[in-house]
């Protein structure tokens, strides 16, 4: 897929000035208190109140945080290429062996680009006008580890993204991994990468072995960052076992389809299972434009209830009115204005953000896609920055 990389060009260089003069800026700006998170609809402001640093420029050169930047460490992909080479029943292995197992002589896919920071990514970032990458360990993160193996690749990839963070402020925020392998380490380490390494959020790959958030075993991860009121960016992987069998014939598991089947489905399972009335405080972030779930919602709305009822459970609130709470959602991979601005009429504008969803997607059109797509300035601005810098408590 030569088209999805792009080389970097430096020709671009028009942001510059506004970084330079938003370095001065930023120290004459107030932060956050850490202790309030400001609920995801109704609050428009950015953490540093009304003063805005950055007004968007004739809707065109506006700050820009992409929030779904995939990244990764030697020691994690090593490992992923172990499992890779285990040949389990799992479907993200197609793909992962494309990445982390290519045969000898081709070209390796993606892998470069997720192990770099200082090289390619600062530069391609400079190159578009990006102001700052959220970056994430990527799909599949710990999470097809042993536990064991899981806490101490978490511990250590949350400990070098601190690291990179601390290197580049300005350009770099972070969302911390754990391993739902083994919930009370995860919680630990969740507690450890807020309060110690002052990550912004955490990532997780949908299911963990079958496993999803909404049942009992998961849910001390899900207490955990309620009480530390971080956002959990709920990712997508290929289906579970348990539904994999109908995405094989056409590859269509991955990014195409099979990827939006199963975050979606496992955002619903949330929705339904009564545990958000358990937790009514966490938040959740989807990307993908909300993996088509503010597309479904009337649907879910007039059918979610009753059949949960069915199965046993009880929500006190509607699926819409839980996606209104607790949920979030970021552009990522979805580059079609009409299906923003329907997610803008559907869960409003102080719930979506910009992602490019790098290296994955090329960043030059992700960037074309939000200054070019039909917003007022001030649509602009919260989509390409302010809700990203209330929502991950992005201060730099
Ligand atoms: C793709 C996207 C592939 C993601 C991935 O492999 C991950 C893709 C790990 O678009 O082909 C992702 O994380 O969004
Ligand atoms: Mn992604």
């Amino acid at each position: 897929m030569p088209a999805r990389r792009r080389l970097v060009s430096r020709k671009q260089s028009e942001g510059r000035m506004a970084i330079d003069r938003r370095t001065a800026l930023v120290r004459m700006s107030t932060t956050v208190a850490a202790s309030t998170w400001p609920a995801l609809a109704g609050a428009t402001g950015s953490p540093r109140g009304e003063q805005d640093p950055w007004p968007p420029v004739g809707g065109r050169r506006v700050r820009k945080i992409a929030t779904e930047e995939a990244w990764s460490i030697p020691e994690v992909a090593e490992a992923v290429r172990d499992v890779v080479r285990q040949r389990g029943p799992s479907l993200d292995l197609k793909l992962l062996a494309q990445i982390y197992d290519a045969p000898p002589g081709t070209p390796p896919r993606f892998l470069p680009e997720l192990l770099d920071v200082d090289t390619v990514r600062l530069a391609e970032m400079d190159a578009s006008g990006v102001d700052m990458h959220l970056l994430s360990l990527t799909m599949p993160g710990v999470q097809m580890f042993e536990p064991d193996m899981g806490v101490a690749l978490a511990r250590l990839s949350n400990d070098r993204l601190s690291e990179i963070v601390r290197r580049h402020p300005t350009r770099l925020a972070g969302l911390a991994s754990f391993a739902p392998q083994d919930p009370g380490a995860a919680a630990k380490e969740m507690e450890r990468a807020i309060n110690t390494l002052k990550l912004n959020g955490f990532i997780v790959n949908s299911h963990t072995q079958g496993v999803y958030l909404d049942e009992p075993r998961s849910w001390p991860i899900l207490e955990a960052a309620e009480a530390l009121g971080a956002p959990l960016y709920l990712h997508p992987r290929a289906p579970s076992d348990g539904m994999a069998a109908p995405f094989r014939d056409y590859r269509i598991e991955g990014a195409v389809w099979g990827y939006g089947v199963e975050a979606g489905t496992h955002a619903v399972r949330l929705m339904l299972s009564g545990v958000l009335d358990r937790f009514p405080r966490l938040r959740i972030v989807l990307g993908h434009m909300g993996e088509a779930l503010p597309f479904w919602m009337w649907r879910l709305d007039f059918m979610g209830a009753p059949g949960a009822r069915a199965a046993g459970r009880t929500n006190q609130l509607k699926p819409s009115e839980y996606f209104q709470r607790h949920f979030a959602i970021t552009t990522s991979g979805v580059e079609d204005p009409l299906a923003l601005r329907f997610c803008i009429n559907k869960i409003g504008i102080d719930s979506i953000m910009w992602a490019i969803d790098y290296p994955y997607q090329p960043t030059a059109p992700a960037v074309a896609f939000l200054e070019s797509a039909p917003l007022s300035d001030q649509e602009r601005a919260q989509i390409a920055y302010r809700n990203a810098e209330r929502i991950f408590r992005i201060t730099e």
